[in-house]
């Protein structure tokens, strides 16, 4: 059978939150027996900003781990840790050679992200996106499923992929994103003018797919509202908007639906209701990790799997381009 590929990738930044799930993971599972999938924790894409050692290697497990969790399974979706490939390394700067400066200039993302970072900002930060095009190329990816913050990424990729093929010849694939209509870019609680982030200091601006009921109950009665009572869909009102959305996503519910059901509750109540809604969402996530991370060798086995499976498809790659280019 002629499935399409499907790539995306996470980065072991910190802990995974509501935004990573909604935005991406629900719908890599969601999605997954329809196509070819490789999901990758992009461990290289992390060390773009300094890292603690032990850290990294413990989240580089956690997301992992949670994406097995979650449902990705062996059947269908190849999971594997991007250094683990070296392939990616490789084709970054090949592809570093045919993309133009002034391309990666315009990238928000890391406007946005070396602002934070003044002068210890790397090369390696500036370059973030070639490594992001080449995850992508090497497995002649269709379509990409990631949140809204990505679609400017893959774009880039899109045009570097047009660039190389009209210089050597059709390599590679154009690639599209894939942006859910609902859920492709959850606010953070205590900001709702912000995506909700991994790397984001304030722990209370996420609720983190780890959380215990508690902390899920307290970040949740915590977040930023208005002074307003109506509960209705506005995006004017960010907070309401936000909260009303992820009860939505994890509810299934219509927005009348919702609408109507608040009707004439207060905040507090809709806290509530969305607390335990997101509690029981997350109780089966949480149950399969805790018992899939208590056996230590059954992630590292399919780890290492994914890491042969993906990388053999790479090599394929990087064979017929360093071939088309005369480096072979
Ligand atoms: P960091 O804060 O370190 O940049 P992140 O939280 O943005 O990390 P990534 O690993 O960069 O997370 O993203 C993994 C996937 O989750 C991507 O597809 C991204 O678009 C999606 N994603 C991240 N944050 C959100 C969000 N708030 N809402 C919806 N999707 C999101
Ligand atoms: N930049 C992405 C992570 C990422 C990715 C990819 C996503 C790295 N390589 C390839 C899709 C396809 C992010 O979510 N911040």
């Amino acid at each position: 059978m002629n499935k399409k590929t499907v790539f995306s990738g996470i980065q072991a930044s910190g802990h995974l939150h509501l935004g990573n799930y909604l935005g991406a993971i629900r719908n890599w599972k969601a999605m997954q027996e329809e196509y070819n999938n490789y999901f990758c924790v992009v461990d290289l894409h992390t060390i773009t900003v300094p890292q603690h050692p032990a850290e990294l290697r413990a989240n580089i497990r956690e997301v992992a781990g949670l994406l097995i969790a979650a449902g990705l399974d062996e059947e269908h979706s190849v999971v594997f840790v991007q250094s683990k490939v070296r392939a990616h390394s490789e084709l970054v700067w090949i592809l570093n050679c045919v993309t133009p400066m002034g391309w990666l200039h315009r990238m928000t993302q890391f406007k946005e992200k070396s602002e934070k970072q003044k002068e210890e900002v790397s090369v390696g930060l500036y370059d973030y996106p070639v490594l992001q095009a080449a995850d992508i190329l090497l497995y002649d990816a269709h379509l990409v499923p990631v949140g809204a913050d990505q679609k400017q990424h893959v774009e880039l990729c899109r045009d570097i992929a047009q660039r190389f093929n009209h210089r050597y010849g059709e390599i590679f694939v154009l690639p599209d994103a894939l942006i859910p209509p609902v859920g492709g870019r959850v606010m953070g609680l205590i900001n709702p003018e912000k995506k909700m982030s991994k790397s984001e200091e304030k722990q209370e601006d996420s609720v983190f797919l780890l959380d215990t009921p508690d902390q899920i109950r307290s970040k949740i009665k915590r977040a930023t509202t208005d002074s307003r009572k109506e509960i209705v869909f506005d995006e004017e009102r960010p907070g309401i908007y936000n909260l009303l959305t992820i009860y939505q996503l994890l509810t299934g519910g219509k927005r009348e639906q919702i609408e109507t059901y608040f009707e004439g509750k207060s905040y507090k109540t809709l806290k509530e209701e969305l607390a335990e809604v997101v509690i029981e969402s997350l109780r089966p996530l949480q149950q399969k990790y805790f018992d899939l991370t208590g056996d230590n060798n059954f992630l590292d086995q399919i780890l290492s799997r994914g890491a042969e499976q993906a990388g053999a498809r790479a090599e394929k790659k990087l064979r017929q381009v360093t071939e088309a280019m005369g480096l072979r």
